[in-house]
């Protein structure tokens, strides 16, 4: 073979490995990144480029967790009613000093790589989407102790809760 077709041959091979070795990293979606926000119990707030802030259980005190009732629905199991302690995610972006009505969508995304986006509207409605940190009186727990937290989204008037998302380490407002 050429020597110069060798070198064409090998750059194609080196550019896919890159190519290869991007997309993994892509597909990875943080994970490293999520899991040290599960680890010190923080949700971080962006634009997706432009970090807005950050929760953590401090700001949830600050802002006074009340507890309301919800029916979680799962494949496997019927419907069942749980008093969860938490605040509405409005509420949390308000303190973090975000407009909502400056954005239209409100994606979480979890740890499991789980990601539900939520109309603007929708988060600002009154008694419907909550961010909670406690079920039936005990802590979440997280992905790793078999538990849905440290925080879990819960949407109140979501008939099959599949649009709440569990361990969510990230809010990115678009
Ligand atoms: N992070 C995450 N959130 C999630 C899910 C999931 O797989 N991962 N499943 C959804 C679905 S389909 C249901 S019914 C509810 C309740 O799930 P559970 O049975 O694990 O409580 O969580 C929702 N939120
Ligand atoms: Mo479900």
């Amino acid at each position: 073979m050429k020597k110069n077709n060798i070198i064409i041959i090998s750059s194609v091979i080196a550019a896919l490995l890159i190519v290869v070795a991007v997309t993994a990293f892509l597909n990875a979606g943080n994970l490293e990144e999520k899991k040290a926000l599960e680890q010190e119990e923080m949700i971080q707030v962006s634009t997706g480029e432009v970090i807005l802030g950050q929760i953590d259980m401090g700001l949830v005190e600050r802002i006074g967790p009340a507890d309301f009732a919800a029916t979680r629905d799962t494949s496997d199991s019927g419907p069942s009613e749980h008093l969860y302690t938490g605040v509405l995610l409005k509420n949390v972006l308000e303190e973090l000093g975000i407009d909502i009505r400056d954005h239209d969508t409100v994606i979480a995304k979890a740890i499991d790589g789980y990601n539900v986006a939520y109309e603007a509207s929708e988060v600002r409605e009154e008694d419907n989407i909550y961010l909670a940190i406690a079920r039936d009186g005990e802590a979440l727990g997280s992905k790793s102790t078999g538990g849905s937290g440290p925080y879990q989204i819960i949407v109140r008037k979501d008939a099959f809760s599949q649009r709440w998302c569990k361990f969510v380490t990230m809010l990115e407002l678009r």
